[in-house]
C-alpha cells in the first residue's frame, strides 16, 4: 500500500489564517509537524517578502491556530541549521548564537524565537527542532545533493555528458532524513517541551559529494562532467556548518542509522532505477 493510500489530506497554507484553523479543527490532531515553509535558499533572495510570510509570520499563524483550537497538542517546529550562517563557533548546539546569511535564515530564526515564545507565554507544548541538512532520494531537484545525484544518473545511463553546480567548496553536515525524522518523532515523546540540535557532527564539500557520487558509477574522473557557474553561486554564502547533536543523543537516545557514503549511494542508485523506470 502507498503512503498516500494510509493518509488523509487537508488542504491548509499559512498565508490563510482561516484554513489552518480549520485543519486543525478537522483533524483535532495530538501532534503538529511545521515542516512547512518557503525552503529553498536560493529563491528566497528573489522572493524575501514572500519567504518572510511563510517561514516567518506562518509559524505564527499556525501556533495561534493550535493556541486557540487545541493548545493540548504537541507542536513541532522545523528549524534550521541556516539560522547559524557565518558561524561564530564550532561546531554548532543548541547554545550557539545565530548569524543567518540569506532571508531564508533570517526567517527561520523568528520561527525558532516566536515557538519558543509561545512555550513561554502559553505553556505550550511547543518545540524547535535545529535539524542540519537531510537528504534522501525525496529531495526536490533544486536541492545540490539531488541534482547531484540525478545529474550523475543521467550521465551513468548515457542520457547526457556534464551539467552544470555553483560553489564546491560550501561545506554541509549532510544526514539521512528517516533519521532526522525520527528525531522530530522523539522530541514530541517527552515530558518536557526542549529545543534539539540534530546533526551527524561530521561534514563534506559540495565537491566531496560529486566525488562520491561519481563513485558509485565507477567514474574517478568527475571533472570532465562538472562545470561552475555564476548563476548557481549565492548573494551571501555558508561556508562550513557542523553540528553538535550530544544533547540529543543524550536526552532522547537519539542514534543516527545512514552514514555519509550510505546516503551518497542510497540517493544515486534510486534515481537510476527512477530514470529507468520513467523511460519504459
Ligand atoms: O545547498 C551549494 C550551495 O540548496 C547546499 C535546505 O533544506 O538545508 C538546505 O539548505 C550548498 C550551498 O541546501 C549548487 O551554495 C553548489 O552552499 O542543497 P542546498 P542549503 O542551502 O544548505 C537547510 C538545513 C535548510 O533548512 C534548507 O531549507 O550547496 N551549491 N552548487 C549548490 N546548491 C544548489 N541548490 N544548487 C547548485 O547547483
Amino acid at each position: 500500500m502507498h503512503i498516500q493510500d494510509k493518509i488523509q489530506l487537508i488542504p491548509g497554507d499559512l498565508l490563510d489564517q482561516q484554513s489552518l484553523t480549520s485543519a486543525v479543527t478537522q483533524s483535532d490532531p495530538d501532534e503538529i509537524y511545521n515542516l512547512a515553509a518557503q525552503s529553498f535558499v536560493a529563491t528566497s533572495w528573489s522572493q524575501p517578502v514572500l519567504t518572510g510570510e511563510f517561514t516567518a509570520l506562518g509559524v505564527t499563524r499556525m501556533l495561534e491556530a493550535v493556541r486557540q483550537i487545541k493548545p493540548k497538542a504537541k507542536f513541532y517546529q522545523a528549524s534550521s541549521s541556516e539560522m547559524f550562517g557565518k558561524v561564530h563557533e564550532t561546531p554548532q548546539s543548541e547554545t550557539t548564537p545565530f548569524h543567518p546569511r540569506s532571508p531564508y535564515g533570517v526567517g527561520k530564526v523568528y520561527g525558532h524565537w516566536i515557538t519558543i515564545n509561545y512555550r513561554e507565554s502559553y505553556d505550550m507544548f511547543a518545540v524547535s527542532g535545529i535539524l542540519f541538512n537531510h537528504e534522501s532520494p525525496r529531495r526536490g531537484l533544486e536541492f545540490v545533493t539531488r541534482k547531484i545525484s540525478h545529474n550523475v544518473a543521467k550521465i551513468h545511463l548515457k542520457l547526457q555528458d556534464s551539467f552544470i553546480l555553483g560553489n564546491l567548496e560550501a561545506k554541509r553536515d549532510w544526514g539521512f532524513s528517516g533519521d532526522y525524522v525520527e528525531a522530530m518523532w522523539m522530541m514530541l515523546q517527552q515530558d518536557k517541551p526542549d529545543d534539539y540540535v540534530i546533526a551527524m557532527g561530521e561534514n563534506h564539500s559540495v565537491k566531496e559529494f560529486v566525488k562520491e557520487a561519481f563513485k558509485v558509477i565507477g567514474v574517478s574522473s568527475w571533472e570532465e562532467h562538472v562545470k561552475t557557474s555564476s548563476e548557481f553561486m549565492r548573494p551571501a554564502e555558508v561556508d562550513f556548518l557542523i553540528g553538535d547533536a550530544t544533547k540529543a543523543k543524550e536526552v532522547l537516545g537519539w542514534k543516527p542509522k545512514v552514514d555519509f557514503k550510505t546516503l551518497v549511494k542510497m540517493m544515486v542508485e534510486e534515481d537510476i532505477s527512477l530514470l529507468k523506470k520513467n523511460s519504459k
